[in-house]
């Protein structure tokens, strides 16, 4: 199995970038945001409760979005490999996602960090939240929200994977496609 996270701050491309690298690799695309959304799009009860944080830009409580993983990875059991998106956001996340993938005899090979400047970050939500209608990204307030709290809880994984020697950084300024080719390159290493 090849085991990936795709990491950086809302915006940075990870989304974007999953979409294209499993089609490329054959991997199971687990999106913790996509499986939020599409929980809120079905007025599920946990839709519901996720919706009153997301619309904030804060994080979902951790055994909610754990409970999503752990469910997804014994569905898929047999695959290639994942991509985790979005996911892990926490400590407490990326301690429960190293045991479940110990559960199933595998682990993760490399965090991909996607390096982005904040104002092309917010650029990028803001044109984003005219097309889409997401609503974390029609208000500049939410969306610097979602970066600080990035940057408060999220951030501190890059030293959690680099104590592994699994942390890579790669550069996502730039257009879609060469940000792909720079992600492709480092994992056609590992
Ligand atoms: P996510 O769905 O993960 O959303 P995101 O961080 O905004 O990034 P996303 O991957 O969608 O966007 P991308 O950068 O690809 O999270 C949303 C919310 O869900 C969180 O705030 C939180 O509340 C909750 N949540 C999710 N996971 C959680 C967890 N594990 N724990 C707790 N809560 C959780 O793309 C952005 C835009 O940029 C797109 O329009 C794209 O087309 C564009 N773009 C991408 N690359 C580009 C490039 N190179 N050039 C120009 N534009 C580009």
């Amino acid at each position: 199995m090849l085991n990936l996270v795709l990491f950086g701050p809302p915006g940075a491309g990870k989304g974007t970038q999953s979409d294209k690298l499993i089609e490329k690799y054959g991997l199971i695309h687990l999106s913790t945001g996509d499986i939020l959304r599409s929980e809120i799009a079905a007025k599920s009860e946990l839709g519901i409760k996720a919706k009153t944080f997301m619309d904030k830009g804060e994080l979902v409580p951790d055994e909610v979005v754990i409970g999503m993983i752990k469910y997804k990875l014994t569905e898929n059991n047999h695959s290639k490999g994942f991509i985790f998106d979005g996911f892990p956001r926490t400590k407490e996340q990326a301690d429960a996602l190293d045991k479940l993938l110990d559960e199933l005899d595998t682990y993760i090979a490399a965090m991909l960090a996607l390096k982005v400047e904040h104002e092309e970050l917010v650029k990028r939500l803001l044109k984003r939240g005219k097309n889409s209608g997401r609503p974390d990204d029609r208000n500049t307030e939410v969306i610097e929200n979602r970066i600080k709290v990035y940057h408060n809880l999220t951030s501190p994984l890059i030293k959690y994977y680099s104590e592994q020697n699994k942390y890579q950084a790669i550069d996502g300024m730039g257009t879609i496609d060469e940000t792909f080719n720079r992600l492709c390159q480092k994992i056609d290493t590992l």
